[in-house]
């Protein structure tokens, strides 16, 4: 980062506002080193102390660790600071009180990545979702694209022929439906009449007793969301009231939320009913044979499940996968956010027609 485009001074949280041990900011901008020494002395002689950090009227603030980055590791450029204090939301406020009290700016961490760190759009958009990942797999495939990977892949079908760059694009592309599951994780919903195991199944596939079962119909009435994964991908499952031809008043209220949802899901279990019953289209259906396990007829082209003793449940995982992310994965380069493939798909449309240049504006924007 040029220094001429620097802030004398800014702040920027590295830890949320909740309940933890620690919590961090870092302290950068062109003054960043000279405050740091000047609220800690000892920093001119020891690379890191533990001190009181005290206001104007010697009030004390929080006992703090604190150190400084020099220019050459740090990633505007310039010496930074790091203040870590008591975790939680007070000693944050209060932190970030005393440090707006010495004229710093507050920035996002977001805004520190587009200012400070030099990131690309798509890295910027990976380092946003990297603190809310919870598989494994999510977390490397967001480290990678920190790093570069998709704005590489692109760099690169910049310098191929218009036929080379529309085929690299493509095969970009085909990745993308995997790359925004696995990046931001997916939605799928659980369908069917009233007490067909919806919420067995749920329970099932989230690994614990989320939803209440019971044989009483009607005992689920509002959408009850399930955090769980299937591999590396995050997923929500959600459950939902059973569809009825002619709802009693309080279930209308939660067949009209089962009907703003059905869009909202990347894929829809349908347990014994078909997708063109449903009161809303969705983006991918899976029909489903509930209740396997008691032997009776699956209809043709449905998968028998039961959620009750996990019969066909590894095969509808399966099937999940291979409907939302159409069968691709994410090994390759892979867009992963909507505006990701916004673009792209605008870019292909300008390369069809002739206008390369337009294309090549079009994937600048991507990692601008
Ligand atoms: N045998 C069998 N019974 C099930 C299965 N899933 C659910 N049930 C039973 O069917 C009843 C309704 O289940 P529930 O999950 O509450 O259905 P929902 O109304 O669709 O949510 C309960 O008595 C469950 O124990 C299954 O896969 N096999
Ligand atoms: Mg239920």
């Amino acid at each position: 980062m040029r220094r001429s485009v620097l802030p004398k001074l800014a702040v920027t949280p590295l830890t949320p506002p909740r309940p933890a041990g620690i919590g961090a900011v870092a302290v950068w901008g062109l003054e960043a080193g000279g405050r740091m020494r000047r609220w800690f002395p000892r920093l001119a002689r020891e690379p890191l102390v533990v001190a009181r950090l005290e206001d104007d009227r010697a009030e004390l603030v929080d006992e703090v660790v604190a150190f400084c980055v020099p220019p050459e590791h740090a990633p505007t450029g310039c010496e930074e600071g790091e203040i870590n204090f008591h975790g939680g939301v007070m000693a944050r406020a209060r932190v970030c009180a005393f440090l707006a009290a010495q004229g710093a700016e507050e920035v996002s961490l977001e805004g520190y990545a587009a200012r400070a760190l030099r990131l690309d759009g798509a890295a910027r958009e990976a380092l946003a979702l990297l603190p809310s990942a919870v598989t494994a797999g999510q977390t490397a495939f967001l480290l990678r694209q920190v790093r570069g990977e998709l704005r590489d892949a692109i760099a690169a079908l910049r310098e191929l022929d218009a036929e080379g760059c529309a085929r690299g694009l493509s095969d970009l592309l085909s990745r993308a439906r995997a790359g925004i599951a696995l990046a931001g994780g997916m939605r799928v919903l659980v369908v069917g009449p009233v007490n067909s195991g919806k919420s067995t199944l749920v329970n099932r596939l989230c690994g614990v007793e989320r939803s209440i079962v019971s044989e009483v119909p009607g005992t689920t009435r509002d959408l009850l969301e399930a955090p769980g994964g299937i591999g590396d991908y995050p997923v929500v499952f959600v459950d939902s009231c059973g569809l009825s031809a002619r709802p009693k008043a309080i279930e209308a209220l939660g067949a009209e939320r089962l009907r703003a949802e059905i869009p909202r899901a990347d894929c829809v279990l349908c347990l014994g009913i078909d997708p063109p019953a449903l009161p809303a289209r969705p983006a991918t259906a899976l029909v489903l044979g509930p209740k396997a396990d008691l032997g009776g007829a699956c209809p043709a082209g449905a998968l028998p499940v039961s959620g009750k003793t996990g019969l066909g449940i590894e095969a509808l995982k399966t099937a999940i996968l291979a409907v939302v992310c159409e069968g691709r994965d994410c090994s390759f380069p892979s867009p992963f956010t909507h505006r990701q493939r916004g673009l792209l798909e605008a870019a292909v449309g300008k390369l069809a027609g002739g206008d390369r240049e337009g294309c090549d504006v079009l994937l600048e924007e991507i990692t601008a």
